[in-house]
């Protein structure tokens, strides 16, 4: 059963939010990786959170360019924590998707990450992070991870 769910707005938003399901299989954390959108299919979206939610999801990853209103659309139907990924999809430059992201109303909160595959990496993380409150597992592999982060820095100032 998943305990994440990634919804894109499209096919196109792929490359950029691999990594996000990527890092998810790497953490052993069960997720669904697919695409629904806010505007083009409001039903399939709501239909799926609802689906998702009764099998057990636990936090919902959404992922959406220009006017990025499916994070939104997913917390209207929720009360598990909606993450949000504005992505870059046109002359704006992603503030357009991260303005529609971020800017949500009192009691629907959507947790923003950073534009594009920065925002789509903190994602997993902060979904495991989440998971992990309860999986200490889980809250093993985001410490050993953690450690290699640091090793690795200690590594290169040790090169220079
Ligand atoms: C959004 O519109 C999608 O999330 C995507 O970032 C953007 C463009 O979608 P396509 O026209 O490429 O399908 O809904």
């Amino acid at each position: 059963m998943p305990k994440v769910v990634i919804f894109m707005g499209s096919l196109s938003d792929e490359e950029k939010m691999r990594p996000c399901s990527d890092l998810l299989s790497e953490l052993g954390v069960d997720h669904v990786f697919t695409v629904s959108s806010a505007h083009r299919t409001p039903e399939r979206t709501a239909k799926l959170v609802a689906e998702y939610e009764a099998d057990g999801c636990q936090v919902f990853i959404c992922a959406a360019g220009l006017a990025a209103h499916l994070a939104g659309a997913v917390a209207a139907k929720t009360t598990k924590p909606v993450l949000g990924v504005p992505l870059t999809a046109s002359p704006l430059g992603g503030m357009d998707a991260l303005l529609a992201t971020v800017q949500m109303p009192p009691g629907f909160p959507v947790g923003t990450l950073a534009l594009d595959k920065v925002g789509a990496k903190n994602a997993a993380w902060m979904a495991a992070q989440i998971l992990a409150l309860h999986d200490r597992e889980l809250a093993a592999k985001i410490q050993a991870a953690r450690d290699g982060f640091k090793a690795s820095v200690e590594k290169a100032a040790a090169s220079l």
